[in-house]
């Protein structure tokens, strides 16, 4: 079967929300090694250079089989100078030489422990990096201080660095649905972010609360929070801080939306939690196993005039995200979590629907399945 990728050569898009990418695809070998370094610039706070590296794997990503031979990557988008380096040293010789020294390096195995914990972001990674702190185990008994969210972080950290399955999904959203129902009739949940893309494991469980009846989910979330409370090991709510007229287009949309919202741990019983790993014969898998696993889970409340914005921006991946808000721009637009606001004509373009949104954006409708850029 001689059936290269260079029959989608020409026509693909430089931007991710214009192709379809698939959960599984043909080329982990080059996208694990180029997201590797995307993650290593990220904790050298290179941003510029880590969405690079994203891009070219979100376009390997895409393509129909497996690259063998470099002449295949012809005229493809995104594909640096550097990517193009790493990608021919592993189709000659079976890997790259810059990647295997940057997974062996003592600064990208510190970053990413300490990134790994939930609360903390590069900079604060960075200052303890440079103060001697490897691990979260050596946040321990060192002087440095912690917030609250970073102290949750560290305390279930073992727990956290196991990725969520879908069936641990599933059984928090029952939980979360009968929260929403207790305390508010009619409300609506949905599930986001990777498992509504198709992942059956994840890093978190990420969900939209909405009402019918616009006005409704106001005040809506410390309710709900209130009524899960013995089954969260952690909780910060955010009110909504989204102004339509006052502050928006005004502001460049960020990625950083402005709902109601909650981050959270959940305390999560077995048997839903790690059903893969039943206890070993003995003493062993009782005493060490505990009854709970702490997942994290986010909750976000939408007014539901705004639930397909909320919806398409809340489903991901980040580079898509990105990609359609850079994408908004150059048509003259400007792509939130919130609204579609067209600059020439100076008005907001509803939608009920995702398909509306990306009808505006003059773009074909893809679907969850194949956001995965
Ligand atoms: P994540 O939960 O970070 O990512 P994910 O669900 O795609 O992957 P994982 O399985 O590792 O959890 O974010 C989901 C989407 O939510 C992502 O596309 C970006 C969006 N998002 C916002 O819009 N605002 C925010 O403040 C955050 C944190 C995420
Ligand atoms: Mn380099
Ligand atoms: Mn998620
Ligand atoms: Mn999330």
């Amino acid at each position: 079967a001689k059936s290269g990728p260079s029959a989608v050569t020409n026509t693909m898009g430089a931007y991710a929300c214009q192709r379809k990418t698939p959960l599984e695809h043909h080329n982990a070998v080059l996208t694990d090694a180029l997201l590797l370094l995307a993650e290593n610039a990220d904790f050298c706070t290179n941003e510029g250079r880590s969405v690079a590296f994203k891009r070219a794997a979100s376009v390997l990503k895409a393509l129909p089989g497996p690259v063998r031979r470099m002449e295949e990557l012809q005229g493809l988008p995104c594909l640096g100078e550097h990517c193009q380096r790493v990608i021919k040293e592993i189709l000659e010789h079976g890997a790259s030489s810059e990647v295997e020294m940057t997974r062996h390096s003592e600064h990208y195995q510190a970053m990413k422990a300490l990134t790994g914990i939930f609360g903390v972001g590069v900079k604060t990674a960075e200052q303890w990096h440079r103060a001697g702190i490897r691990h979260p185990a050596d946040l321990v008994s060192s002087e440095h201080k912690l917030n609250r969210a970073q102290r949750a972080g560290v305390e279930y950290y073992e727990h956290l660095r196991v990725p969520v399955t879908k069936a641990e999904a599933d059984r928090i959203g029952e939980i979360v649905k009968r929260a929403v129902d207790a305390v508010l009739l009619g409300a609506e949940i949905t599930l986001t972010g990777g498992f509504r893309r198709g992942k059956q494991t994840g890093h978190d469980v990420d969900f939209l609360i909405t009402h019918p009846d616009e006005g409704r989910e106001e005040g809506l979330l410390p309710k709900v929070v209130s009524w899960l409370e013995d089954l969260l090991l952690y909780q910060k709510t955010n009110k909504n801080s989204y102004l339509e007229a006052k502050e928006w287009p005004a502001r460049p949309p960020s990625n950083m939306d402005r709902f109601e919202r909650c981050f959270s741990i959940f305390k999560l019983q077995r048997p839903w939690a790690a059903l893969e790993e039943p206890p070993q014969s003995g003493e062993r898998g009782a005493a060490e196993t505990p009854g709970w696993k702490a997942v994290r889970v986010d909750l976000v409340v939408t007014p539901v005039s705004q639930f397909a914005f909320a919806l398409l921006g809340w489903t991901g991946s980040q580079l898509f995200e990105r990609d359609l808000r850079r994408w908004a721009g150059q048509k003259g637009m400007s792509l939130s979590s919130h609204a579609l606001y067209d600059c020439e004509q100076k008005r907001y373009l509803r939608a009920t629907s995702e398909e509306e949104i990306f009808a505006h954006l003059g773009l074909e409708y893809i679907p969850p399945g194949e956001r995965n850029a």
